[in-house]
């Protein structure tokens, strides 16, 4: 039977999509940067589904890009060749009841980050993770890339909430781990395999997610600082003495500009500094003592304190606003990296030579820096090269190898930066890679180039 006819049996006909008005929205990536048209776009409703339409797309040899919230910056979630059948998990979007005596929750892979901190809040939990996608990223796509967010620094990435999951492999085999068990040796702990994997090895369908508790007394800093330097002087004091430290993470004076402009409004500082902190503890009790402790170490004398709600969110606005800013100004090239903390100055130092030298055909070439503190996490966001020209690209994944530092550190390696996977990680890293793609995955149907070199 031919493809569409099939998967139309399995999911209905009004969840098969080939008129391209319909497919449109699952075709580009949230960059704009990257896409192409799919064969098909298919939308089962539940992991049996989604194993019928693998089984169908396996008999058909045809290749499958799995899609979540497709909030993921390094295009491995939309088609890229253009026969891809983009398999949208959209709506498996349920969420169980929250297991208070072992603080999981049950989520199906389409159900958004923000629904999952709902619903752990309400049972007086959190979800752990957090960053400014939640209301449109999907739980499946946060695990499958091994999201992290400025929440990672005291609570880990997606991968440290990983309690089990359940996923659908290229043939149709269904393998769950949603026991809940804390112990369990028996066997490869293949769950821990898929987290990161990036739709290459499997497509998650329901994760059960470890919770944290729920901490409502919550104080932001936003500091201006003269240097990098001083910030890691700042970061050094708030792990001294603020052990309810959650977040830390920073900006430059470009992008706090081009922030400004895109929000219309003003600067909420005094005074204009190089770089900026923003750092958030968390606690039962209120944190505020820790923070000026912290503070007053490090010698800060001017921060902007808020521990409202509503003035928080104004704060941590001009670092989470950095993404549409940039992305209303041009289609970005994003790195997402991290350099150890003791590189960071030089690394950010060095990137608008290293630009200047790879591009100077492209005059107006810019470098917006910006990202998480704590984790040597920097988002290199380049705008000024064209869509497909690469050099600035691999001038600053040159910088970053040289420093010590990770090709990716929170958005996975998708298409964006695949070429350079056998770079960062070595030749025989990827050849045990390859080697359980092949295994796993031996017709190369799942995202295929992405993560691993087509
Ligand atoms: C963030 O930290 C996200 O805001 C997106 O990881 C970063 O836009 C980016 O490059
Ligand atoms: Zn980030």
């Amino acid at each position: 039977m031919e493809l569409t006819q099939a998967l139309r049996e399995v999911v209905g006909a009004t969840h098969v999509l080939d008129d391209p008005e319909l497919t449109a929205p699952y075709e580009r990536d949230w960059t704009g940067r990257f896409g192409a048209r799919a064969r098909l776009v298919v939308r089962p409703a539940d992991t049996a589904q989604v194993a019928a339409v693998m089984r169908c797309c396996a008999a058909a040899g045809a290749p499958v890009v799995p899609q979540g919230g497709n909030t993921g910056l390094v295009g491995a979630s939309v088609p890229r060749e253009g026969d891809e059948v983009v398999l949208s998990l959209r709506r498996l979007s349920a969420i169980g009841e929250v297991d208070p005596a072992l603080g999981l929750v049950a989520a199906g892979a389409g159900a958004t980050l923000g629904a999952v901190q709902a619903v752990a809040r309400a049972a007086g939990l959190d979800a752990g993770l957090d960053f400014a996608a939640r209301d449109s990223c999907t739980i499946g796509g946060v695990v499958a890339c091994d999201a992290g967010g400025a929440r990672a620094l005291r609570h880990g990435t997606a991968r440290a909430h990983v309690a089990g999951l359940e996923a659908v492999l290229a043939d149709g085999t269904v393998i769950s781990r949603m026991s809940g068990l804390a112990k369990d040796n028996a066997g490869y702990d293949l769950p821990a395999l898929l987290v990161g994997s990036e739709g290459t090895l499997g497509i998650v369908t329901r994760v059960l997610w470890k919770l944290v508790p729920r901490l409502d007394r919550r104080v932001t800093a936003l500091v201006p600082l003269a240097s990098v330097a001083d910030a890691t002087v700042l970061l050094a004091a708030l792990r001294a003495h603020a052990p309810s430290l959650e977040s830390c993470d920073f900006f430059l004076d470009d992008g706090l500009s081009l922030v400004l402009a895109y929000q219309r409004r003003a600067s909420p500082l005094e005074r204009r500094a190089p770089v900026y902190v923003v750092a958030e503890c968390a606690g039962r009790d209120d944190p505020t003592d820790e923070l000026a402790e912290a503070l007053g170490q490090a010698g800060v004398e001017d921060a902007l304190i808020a521990d409202d709600t509503a003035s928080r969110e104004r704060l941590w606005a001009l670092r989470e606003g950095h993404t549409e800013a940039i992305g209303a100004a041009g289609v970005p090239h994003k790195l997402d990296v991290g350099v150890p903390l003791a590189a960071l100055a030089g690394f950010l130092e060095e990137i608008p030579r290293a630009l200047a030298s790879a591009v100077p055909d492209v005059p107006d070439a810019r470098a917006f820096l910006f990202g998480h503190l704590g984790d040597g996490n920097v988002h290199v966001n380049l705008l000024g090269p064209a869509i497909e020209d690469e050099r600035a690209d691999d001038a600053v994944l040159e910088l970053v190898l040289s420093c010590g530092g990770t090709i990716s550190a929170e958005h996975g390696v998708g298409v964006a930066k695949a070429r350079w996977l056998a770079r960062a990680r070595g030749a025989g890293e990827v050849a045990a890679m390859r080697a359980l793609k092949q295994a796993l995955d031996p017709a190369g149907l799942l995202n295929p180039g992405a993560v691993l070199p087509a």
